[in-house]
């Protein structure tokens, strides 16, 4: 088959990007290593070490519990399968803002635990009193988002977190796309901040690590503990991840990417990408265009079919949001040079409509 990987020079909504060099070099090395059983494997096991001690230094959690997961989705799954197992009652609930992304859907489903989604603020973020409302003397877990999927918007999380401990829940935050911008923000969204049990936060995504490398972290040993099956006939003995053979490419190249990246290389990421939205913001504000101010770097625009239709016959791969704006996410690969000619062929849709 003639095939050939995407060209990220037009991808605006993805929240992928194109692995870090060194990143790239160690997901080779280790194509064929198994974390999955680390007594065979030492090596990719002492490197998920590494990737976890450093994402453990990003969310202020010294001795940090957890593993390279295959994304966001099974680490989020994971958190809500250890509060089902730390529940003492029989009909657990998990409470989440409903600007939480589809994997919690997913968790509810295969693990058979209600799903309470509670609305946002007029300005995309988790509602207190509404996640207040909704948590009872059955809920296992309580939700917060740091930096949403559809608005990068970041839930109050200090304030969920005394809600989730007043009514005895585990609290799980959700910084898998967020987790590698929040460190240079003002912030309150780790481990460090509020109560939280768990976290998921994605070399995969802003990290720059190749897929799959999604990262879940506890706060103890006995999430893992409690997670964990035996495995009789490999050589390791018990296992706390949701998938067994696991990817040592995403392992390796996730400790490459952290140890070249952080802090310095994150830091000016960081600084660029948000520099990026808000000129991106200024410019579409100027033509008249309807923008969800950017909190993180991810700006959410009204954008009329037309044009939309235009970017996307221009080649830009563009998404909307569930209620219909224009979203672009201003990822590692997003340059300038980028954003000026999306504005271009968004300018062009215009003169070419009478605008
Ligand atoms: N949590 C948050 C906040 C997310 O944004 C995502 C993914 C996940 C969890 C799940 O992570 P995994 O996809 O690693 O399991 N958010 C993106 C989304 O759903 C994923 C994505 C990435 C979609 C690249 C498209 C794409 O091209 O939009």
């Amino acid at each position: 088959m003639d095939a050939s990987p995407q060209e990220f020079d037009r991808v605006l909504s993805s929240m992928c990007t194109l692995p870090h060099p060194e990143a790239r070099t160690a997901a080779e090395r280790f194509l064929a290593d198994n974390p999955g059983d680390p007594a065979t494997y030492p090596d990719v096991a002492r490197l998920e070490e590494r990737a976890v001690d450093a994402l453990g230094t990003m969310t202020a959690l010294e001795d940090p519990a957890g593993y390279v997961a295959s994304g966001g989705t099974e680490a989020n799954i994971q958190a809500v399968r250890a509060a089902r197992e730390f529940a003492a009652n029989e009909n657990p609930n998990v409470v989440a803002p409903e600007s939480a992304h589809f994997s919690f859907n997913k968790a509810a489903d295969l693990l058979g635990v209600e799903l309470r989604l509670v609305p946002v603020d007029d300005d995309y973020r988790a509602d207190v009193e509404a996640v207040s409302a909704a948590v009872d003397g059955d809920t296992a877990l309580v939700v917060g988002v740091a930096g949403t999927t559809e608005f990068g918007r970041v839930d109050p999380i200090p304030e969920l977190g005394r809600i989730a401990e007043e009514a005895d829940a585990r609290f799980h935050v959700d910084a898998a796309w967020g987790g590698f911008h929040l460190p240079f923000t003002d912030h309150d969204w780790h481990f460090g901040h509020a109560p939280v049990d768990t976290l998921t936060i994605d070399p995969h995504k802003v990290g720059r690590a190749p897929i799959p490398a999604g990262g879940f972290l506890a706060r103890d040993d006995a999430t893992l503990d409690r997670l964990a099956v035996e495995t009789p006939y490999l050589e390791s003995t018990m296992q706390a991840t949701l998938t067994g053979t696991r990817s040592g490419a995403g392992v390796a190249g996730a400790a490459a990417a952290l140890n070249a990246q952080w802090p310095d290389e994150y830091r000016e990421n960081h600084e660029r990408a948000a520099g990026n939205a808000a000129f991106l913001a200024d410019e579409l504000v100027d033509r008249g265009y309807d923008v969800v101010d950017p909190e993180l770097p991810l700006v959410a625009f009204s954008l009329p079919e037309p044009e939309f239709e235009a970017a996307r016959d221009e080649g830009w791969r563009l998404s909307r949001t569930g209620s219909g704006e224009a979203r672009i996410v201003c990822m590692p690969h997003v340059t300038r040079e980028m954003l000026h000619g999306f504005l271009a062929t968004l300018d062009a849709a215009r003169v070419g409509a009478g605008a």
